[in-house]
């Protein structure tokens, strides 16, 4: 049986031997809910960043720079990170340059492993389909707040666990712990999730409809994929 595991914080990835697996990278509030949203809405790629200074350099190469600090939108960028910046033809057929707080940390940190998938609620049902068809062992990376743990990637997790544990055996307790919670949270997510922590941090900036948009389940049927260091579908 292949097996999963959760990586509850990219600070816990030197516990894992990537080269072998299937890496999930996950972002729920907001980083990889915007990725999956502009490639559905036809970005051509998106080359993610950890650091802001080496994304903005992009812009003199014809890409749309993306991101955010604190959530919030960096200075000199063309874009912040809410996904209704980058629907319908907001950003069709560009290239953009991408960088978060957390997102693209995780995703710098993922690099080695066999294969580099982007997740969200609004790609569930594809994520899933394909991790029950592949041949690996998958790393579902959560990625926190700053090295923290947060509880709307965990309950991601916890969703793909719940969707895939008759196929897929948990690897230690994560991906228990994961699947528990998001049992208990399923029925009402954004009530659950209303005293998190980074739901706080968006609700100050007056970005609910990110927050409830989010949460949205099978919205489309991308599945970004990590080639050669860009994303693509
Ligand atoms: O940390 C990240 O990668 C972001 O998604 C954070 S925020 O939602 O833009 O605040």
């Amino acid at each position: 049986m292949k097996t999963i595991d959760v990586c509850l914080s990219p600070e816990l990835m030197h516990l894992y031997d990537v080269r072998n697996r299937t890496v999930v990278v996950v972002d729920i509030l907001r980083a990889t809910s915007t990725m999956v949203t502009a490639l559905a809405h036809g970005a051509e790629s998106i080359t993610p960043f950890a650091k802001a200074e080496e994304c903005l350099e992009m812009k003199y190469r014809g890409y749309i720079t993306s991101g955010e600090r604190d959530g919030k939108k960096i200075e000199g960028f063309s874009k912040g990170n809410s996904p209704f910046e980058y629907m319908d033809d907001q950003v069709r057929g560009m290239k953009i340059a991408f960088t978060t707080t957390n997102g693209t940390q995780a995703i710098e940190k993922s690099k080695e492993a066999k294969e580099v998938l982007i997740g969200s609620f609004l790609n569930l049902s594809t994520v899933v389909k394909y991790l029950l068809l592949g041949e690996n062992n998958v790393l579902l990376v959560c990625a926190g707040w700053k090295g923290r743990v947060n509880l709307e990637d965990t309950l991601f997790a916890g969703a793909v666990v719940e969707k895939l544990k008759d196929y897929l055996g948990p690897d230690c307790d994560a991906p228990l712990a994961a699947r528990h919670l998001y049992n208990q949270a399923k029925g009402n997510m954004i009530a659950f999730l209303s005293e998190s922590s980074h739901v706080k941090r968006l609700n100050r900036l007056n970005i609910h409809r990110d927050f409830e948009f989010c949460l949205t389940p099978d919205q489309y049927k991308v599945l970004p994929k990590l080639k050669n260091g860009v994303l693509v579908i």
